[in-house]
């Protein structure tokens, strides 16, 4: 199976090896705020920083899906992110953006993001329609309910295989609609909606995914509950944890992998591919 990725001005081939989407937070509660000018230099300093260590995309995320956390209203989204996306624009890194709101989606694509990671899948209405008639890459991923419901006591009967058939069923939508393969990827979605167990099936699993939906797999694990629940450790003590994950995923076959730690995910990952 050929993998490819159509992302906007850019396409990834992730035949030989996995790349790397670094986590770039733009919510306010990411660093002490000093008001929006302070949070654009932080984020565009941020980003030049993880493209120096060696990142192949950025994730811009402007309203934070935690469990129970408040909802962002959709101006002060586009507050957050408008400004970031046209100040990297011109650093020639893809640009993906981390949304559910279809007119985030719009503008997004319109100021030239080259990707929509959408943790919803594009069930919002609108959303497909949002991005159809552009080439950004589409990250689809799964997630159980909503954020706010998510965690409380997630079930299912066979975890991997109800994971598989959402990402079947939703890339049949995005596809009816004209939206070109070459265009998604596909992501489990590890923590949303999930136990430890669901996690640790769902990453062994990575490769099964890949074959049966024909499409590569994003993988994100970075800092997350799963890597505190395997080694006892609080989010800022996660980094060995999560490189650990990061090399399991795509082990299993996971070819673009989103991580807060760049430099070392980077390093991680050349000392894998030379080994493998
Ligand atoms: C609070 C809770 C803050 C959870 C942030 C998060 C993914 C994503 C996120 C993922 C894709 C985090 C998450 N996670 N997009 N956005 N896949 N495609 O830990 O796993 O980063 S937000």
């Amino acid at each position: 199976m050929r993998q490819y990725l159509q992302c906007g001005r850019f396409g990834f081939n992730l035949d030989k090896k996995a790349v790397v989407m670094g986590i770039l937070n733009v919510t306010p509660d990411s660093f002490s705020d000093g008001g929006r000018h302070a949070s654009l230099e932080f984020a565009v300093t941020h980003a030049e920083q993880m493209i120096e260590q060696g990142v192949d995309m950025i994730d811009i995320g402007g309203e934070s899906s935690r469990p129970g956390a408040p909802v962002v209203p959709l101006e002060e989204e586009l507050r957050r992110v408008m400004p970031v996306i046209y100040a990297l624009r011109e650093l020639d890194k893809p640009l993906s953006i981390d949304t559910y709101k279809p007119e985030v989606m719009r503008e997004a694509v319109l100021a030239g993001a080259d990707m929509i990671n959408d943790i919803n899948g594009f069930r919002a209405p609108g959303a497909i329609e949002a991005v159809r008639d552009s080439d950004c890459g589409l990250c689809l991923m799964h997630m159980l309910r909503d954020p706010a419901t998510m965690q409380q006591d997630p079930h299912y009967d066979d975890v991997v295989g109800e994971v598989i058939a959402f990402l079947r069923s939703r890339v049949d939508e995005m596809t009816a609609a004209g939206i070109d393969r070459e265009r998604i990827c596909i992501d489990p979605g590890f923590g949303f909606g999930k136990t430890l167990e669901h996690n640790v099936a769902l990453v062994r699993a990575i490769g099964r995914m890949r074959d049966e939906l024909g499409l590569p797999v994003l993988a994100g694990l970075s800092r997350k509950s799963m890597i505190g629940a395997l080694t006892g450790k609080p989010v800022e003590q996660r980094v060995a944890g999560s490189l650990a994950g990061a090399l399991a995923a795509v082990a299993h076959g996971a070819r673009i992998v989103r991580v807060h730690d760049v430099a070392e995910t980077v390093d991680a990952l050349k000392v894998w591919h030379a080994c493998a």
